[in-house]
């Protein structure tokens, strides 16, 4: 079954055959792993089949434009055993499910066919049905392949899904995966009513003046070594709870990340970007490349992480520091 064709068919078969399907989404969802959710409500909904939509740490308020996201919970289902299906979705790793034991469970007693639909680099061998695609610009392209496969109708809801997917992971078409196919099936999207005006706006309009505040500093914060082309920044606990100062809205913080690094690495002479946050003794890295022969998935999986090739991050414990030469990550605070 190694043909792609034929995996989208057989989920398929295996999906629309089930009583009960969970789908799942990785924890602290994107607009990507949301749609690719949301693409399957939509589907189930029309089949009457039961679902359950969960994905850890959905934020509130957030991605509200994605259609059905109210029907994803943040609460995990009690048990697994009721599910014929189970459909990861955007997840990278397992444990980005935050069901990792459960899943492995089911998978032992072989319960419930476990399909596994994504675009980051393998991590772990789990799934009965795994459809993999790295050189897909969002899981949500690759659910718009299943039913393209299958002849299922694009729906209103279905094509912005879809499209949420895609402007979300290619950062409304500036990073480097906006390939000729992610504009091509957002282009179809918008012949089956997608707003494409609508979702660019929801997708982009999140700043506030907490966002303002963490740009200034770190900018104010970057390091450039251009012999080497490593431009880094980063932004401790402290500096960032000081810039917090009041603020209530900070909800977009987390995104804010990328759009950063996403920016700094288009600098001219900057062949790699590299941003670090600290939260509680964790340290967040997020790893741009905009040169074809260099994976940043590479650097990242040394710090235990991974991603794409031009897209990476990982996080592990430790506080930053700032030196003379750039940042430096150590296990102790000072
Ligand atoms: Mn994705």
């Amino acid at each position: 079954m190694k043909n792609y064709e034929e995996k989208l068919k057989k989920a398929w078969q295996i999906i629309v055959n089930s009583k009960n399907v969970l789908l799942i989404g990785h924890l602290s969802p994107d607009s990507d792993a949301l749609s690719s959710v949301s693409v399957f409500i939509d589907v189930l909904s029309s089949l009457q089949i039961d679902y359950y939509a969960f994905t850890l740490l959905k934020k509130e308020n957030e991605y509200e434009y994605i259609p059905h996201s109210e029907k994803i919970q943040n609460t995990p289902p009690k048990t697994l055993k009721n599910f014929d299906a189970i459909i990861v979705f955007d997840c990278g790793s397992i444990e980005r499910t935050a069901l990792e034991k459960e899943i492995l469970e089911t998978k032992i007693n072989k319960s419930a066919y476990i399909i596994d639909i994504d675009h980051h680099q393998k991590a772990s061998n789990y799934a009965d049905i795994e459809i993999r695609r790295q050189d897909k610009a969002s899981t949500s392209m690759i659910v718009y392949d299943v039913l393209k496969a299958n002849n299922w109708p694009i729906t209103k809801n279905i094509s912005e899904a879809v499209l949420s997917g895609i402007i979300g992971d290619t950062g409304c078409f500036t990073h480097s995966n906006s390939s000729a196919e992610a504009i091509k099936v957002a282009a179809e999207t918008l012949s089956y009513g997608a707003a494409f005006h609508k979702i660019i706006k929801e997708s982009t309009n999140k700043s506030n003046l907490l966002s303002l505040k963490i740009w200034g500093k770190m900018i104010d914060n970057i390091h450039f070594n251009r012999k080497t082309g490593l431009i880094s920044s980063g932004i401790t606990e402290k500096e960032l709870n000081d810039l917090e100062d009041n603020e209530e809205d900070d909800k977009a913080v987390e995104d804010l990340f990328g759009i950063i690094v996403s920016f700094i690495c288009s600098i001219k002479d900057v062949k790699v970007a590299l941003l670090l946050r600290e939260e509680k003794g964790i340290i967040k890295g997020s790893l741009r490349t905009n040169q074809d022969y260099i994976d940043v998935s590479k650097i990242a999986s040394q710090f235990g992480g991974g991603g794409h090739k031009k897209a990476a991050g990982f996080s592990r414990k430790g506080y930053l520091e700032r030196t003379e030469t750039g940042w430096k990550i150590r296990n102790i605070q000072k």
